[in-house]
């Protein structure tokens, strides 16, 4: 069976994790991941504390595999997110948008996993150098807030430049996508679009029926200097095109962004809404339980695996 460190380091059956994605990754989603074998994450995005803990404690209602909770670093609610993450005992915390460094030994105290998501050598340098227990290095073909560099190019990199676990995320949607991340060094991979479409995700429909109809050129990236969120284009990037040709201010891009994300994952709203989705969308091409998705992926894998033992 395939397997990798990270099985055993997290307590899963599969080298997989879920995306942490805000609005999107709720208990349903985290729980039917982690059901499946695989890491289940529940996305606490800028909720407010009392809702996350909430979540978690559906997520424990519906499944009793590890799962966890990712935090994001630009939340109001830091502070007392990690203070609801170590009440509840999580397994494992994922992290974006800023350095967990601080909270490290308050997590460690109860046993918290913490996996950093990493953009760049430097910063993934910068975070191995806090006591995390590994790290997640997102290429550019991911949805969401991106860095510059791809998947293919910088999951190496991570591997040589830190002595610890590294999984792959940006670009993956099958065993071929898994057994590309291992071969470049990662010992697991995190999939956030493949999951949007998976049936336990409580996204709109028409969520999912974009990612569904996307096709490989459909998505774009929108923002300003430097802050690049990847999206499915619609007329919201239309609108992000008309500021960046005029070279609009920051404050521009936060006004006409605000709430978009919720429009779309909440309301269904497709067109004004910000669709973030990563350049795999195309592949996604139906709604599956997040078992199949889980167990046809693996079995990708292992066929791969058999089928490149013969070049030997
Ligand atoms: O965070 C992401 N991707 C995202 S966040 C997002 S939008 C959102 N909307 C509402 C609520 C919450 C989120 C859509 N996509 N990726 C993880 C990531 N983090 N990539 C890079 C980083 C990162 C960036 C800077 C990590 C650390 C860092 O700075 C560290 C430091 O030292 O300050």
């Amino acid at each position: 069976m395939l397997t990798t460190e990270l099985c055993t380091l997290l307590g899963i059956k599969y080298p997989i994790i879920q995306g942490g994605m805000a609005w999107v990754a709720t208990a349903q989603l985290a729980a039917a991941v982690s059901e499946a074998g695989g890491l289940g994450i529940i996305g606490a995005g800028n909720a407010p504390p009392q809702v996350v803990r909430e979540e978690i404690k559906k997520a424990r209602s519906l499944t009793d595999k590890p799962f966890g909770v990712n935090i994001y670093y630009m939340s109001p609610y830091v502070e007392e997110l990690i203070d609801v993450v170590v009440e509840e005992k999580v397994a494992v915390i994922t992290t974006g948008a800023g350095n967990p460094g601080k909270h490290i030994s308050k997590l460690k105290e109860v046993g918290i996993k913490v996996f950093p998501v990493v953009s760049s050598v430097a910063l993934a340098k910068r975070l191995a150098r806090t006591g995390v227990d590994g790290l997640i290095a997102e290429g550019m073909e991911c949805g969401g807030h991106v860095g510059e560099i791809t998947t293919m190019a910088l999951v190496p990199q991570i591997v040589d430049a830190v002595d610890l676990p590294v999984i792959a995320a940006g670009g993956i949607y099958d065993g071929r996508g898994l057994i590309a991340a291992l071969s470049l060094g990662a010992v697991g991979v995190q999939m956030g679009t493949r999951f949007i479409c998976a049936e336990e995700c409580t996204v709109h429909p028409n969520y999912k029926a974009a990612i569904i109809e996307a096709k490989d050129r459909d998505t774009v990236l929108t923002g300003y200097n430097g802050h690049y969120v990847r999206v499915l284009k619609n007329k919201l990037t239309k609108a992000f095109e008309e500021l960046a040709s005029r070279n609009a201010g920051k404050e521009e891009f936060e006004k006409l962004g605000a709430g978009r994300l919720r429009d779309a994952v909440i309301d269904g709203d497709v067109v004004m809404g910000s669709v973030m989705s990563g350049q795999i969308a195309a592949m996604v091409n139906k709604v599956q339980p997040s078992k199949e998705i889980i167990e046809e992926i693996i079995a990708e894998g292992e066929e791969i695996l058999k089928k490149l033992q013969k070049l030997l």
